[in-house]
């Protein structure tokens, strides 16, 4: 971000970063369960700029000012974030409707399928030209820095390019691009890849995402791709198509100083849950979404239990999970479904004294989420498919006693990076279970191995690696444009 100094950057997503709600007389400030929020806000807060999102806290129009926007984080006032005001229709449609009913599921191999209503495909591109206009209304110069975020601005990058040809546009795509046979179904499939290349760059988090994206464009558009540098040209504009993968803020040590030691968060947990003295515990932290693999690692806790019933008593699951989309009846039916599946389980194992499955479906704060990091035994990531998956990057880094094991879904992104974990395919059962034992009983030499190691890689690629590398590639390419601009 440091090439940038005195740019202008614009980050565009849908969630904000800060919701301000209502609680009786008391505004109070929420930080929301979003893997692009907890990636982002560390790097507006280095580069400042303004930070546009749709505003969703009961309490939010209270506190901006009439250009809608505050400064944020509070306290600080590092950047300012611009709230876009949206009808509940608007929201039905774009968000609700073509994001997450038809993207979401598009996009990811979770054997849900997607919805494509005419309805939704038109809010959604409304919804798209109110972002671009709130960008260009914004922009001080004619050639800002604009970071566009996510599956729900498919079309900003060229409604963007249209208006401010000189932008460098930066769209980073936070989860899987599929096939071009399972992308081929969205019938707006063009108008989404041609609004996608009115990016500069164009990012992904793993090459196997970039390469989706690419054989996509070249089944469905006219373009030339120069597959040696991932270069799109359509029309008269080229896009850099590259690999990115996302991660997290590493604690700073007076962050870290901060936490309560691993035996106090322990007994902390083992107190508010009632965990004998002796007890594994492992845990799972997600929105409760379909594609997180829950049902999964259920199924696969289940197994554990029957096929070893020497854990019975002694293995403890918790699972934390967020309300995430409850207006969608996909989401509604998934929570009901996990709700009775852990009943079942319970039923089966349990005892006055032993629950082996706790289902913590809330919102927990962060100092929560840390406690329960580092009073695990285990962490238990089985993800469908996921473009990344922060949870395991935050569970190595809460874990500076370099002990605990993490379960890791070779369907997320990150697998591709944490390699010391054990890596397990969610749909195979048994295979799940048998990582669950062999993580139970890992002798401490072993986890300390794998942790430490773990531990380097994600303090090395740390969330400023990411943001570093596309801005340094976004650099380069403005500069060019520059330079070509004179001549
Ligand atoms: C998308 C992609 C990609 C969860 N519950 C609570 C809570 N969380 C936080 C976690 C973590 C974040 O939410 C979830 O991040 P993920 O990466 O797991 O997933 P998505 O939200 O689906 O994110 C994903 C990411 O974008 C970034 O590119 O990695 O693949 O799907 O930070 O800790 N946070 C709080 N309370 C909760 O109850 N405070």
């Amino acid at each position: 971000h440091t090439q940038l100094r005195g740019d202008q950057v614009v980050v565009v997503s849908n969630r904000e970063p800060y919701i301000h709600d209502r609680d009786e007389d008391r505004i109070v400030i929420r930080r929301p369960a979003s893997g692009l929020v907890t990636a982002v806000e560390p790097i507006m807060r280095a580069c400042s700029g303004t930070w546009i999102a749709h505003g969703s806290g009961s309490a939010d129009r209270e506190v901006v000012d009439s250009g809608d926007r505050i400064a944020v984080p509070p306290g600080h006032h590092d950047y300012s974030l611009r709230r876009i005001w949206l009808s509940q229709e608007e929201e039905r449609g774009y968000y609700y409707g073509f994001a997450n009913e038809g993207m979401w599921p598009l996009c990811h191999v979770a054997h849900v399928r997607p919805i494509f209503r005419e309805s939704d495909w038109e809010a959604y591109k409304a919804v798209n030209r109110r972002f671009a206009d709130a960008v260009i209304a914004e922009a001080r110069s004619d050639d800002p820095v604009v970071l566009v975020q996510d599956y729900h601005f498919a079309l900003l990058p060229a409604m963007i390019r249209e208006k401010l040809p000189q932008a460098t546009i930066l769209t980073f795509w936070h989860i899987p691009w599929p096939n071009p046979e399972s992308f081929g179904i969205c019938p707006w499939r063009r108008e989404i890849l041609q609004g996608l290349l009115g990016s500069t760059i164009l990012g992904f988090h793993t090459r196997f995402h970039c390469k989706n994206f690419i054989e996509t464009v070249d089944r469905f558009l006219e373009a030339r791709i120069e597959h040696e540098h991932a270069i799109i040209s359509h029309g008269d504009k080229e896009t850099l198509v590259e690999s990115y993968p996302i991660s997290i803020e590493w604690p700073h040590p007076l962050e870290s100083s901060g936490w309560p030691s691993i035996s106090d968060c322990r007994r902390r947990i083992a107190e508010l849950l009632g965990l004998a003295g002796e007890t594994c515990l492992a845990v799972g932290v997600d929105r409760f979404d379909y594609t997180k693999g829950i049902v999964e690692r259920l199924h696969a806790v289940e197994r554990l239990l029957e096929k070893r019933p020497e854990w019975i008593g002694r293995f403890v699951f918790v699972q934390v999970a967020s309300p995430t989309r409850s207006m969608l009846d996909e989401y509604r039916d998934f929570q009901g479904l996990v709700g009775r599946l852990v009943d079942r389980i319970n039923a089966r194992f349990g005892t006055l004294e032993y629950i082996p499955i706790r289902l913590l479906a809330a919102h927990h704060e962060h100092r929560e989420l840390i406690e329960l990091y580092r009073a695990a035994n285990i962490c238990v990531v089985t993800s469908l498919h996921d473009g990344m998956n922060l949870v395991c990057k935050e569970f190595v880094a809460a874990r500076d006693d370099d002990q605990g094991v993490l379960v890791l879904s070779r369907f997320a992104g990150a697998s591709r990076e944490m390699r010391e974990a054990l890596i397990v395919n969610p749909y195979h059962v048994e295979e799940t279970a048998d990582a669950l034992h062999q993580a139970a009983t890992m002798s401490s030499e072993e986890q300390r191995e794998r942790m430490s190691s773990l531990r380097h890689t994600v303090s090395e690629f740390n969330v400023f690696r990411w943001a570093g590398r596309m801005l340094s590639d976004a650099a380069r390419l403005r500069l060019r444009t520059r330079v070509e601009a004179r001549v």
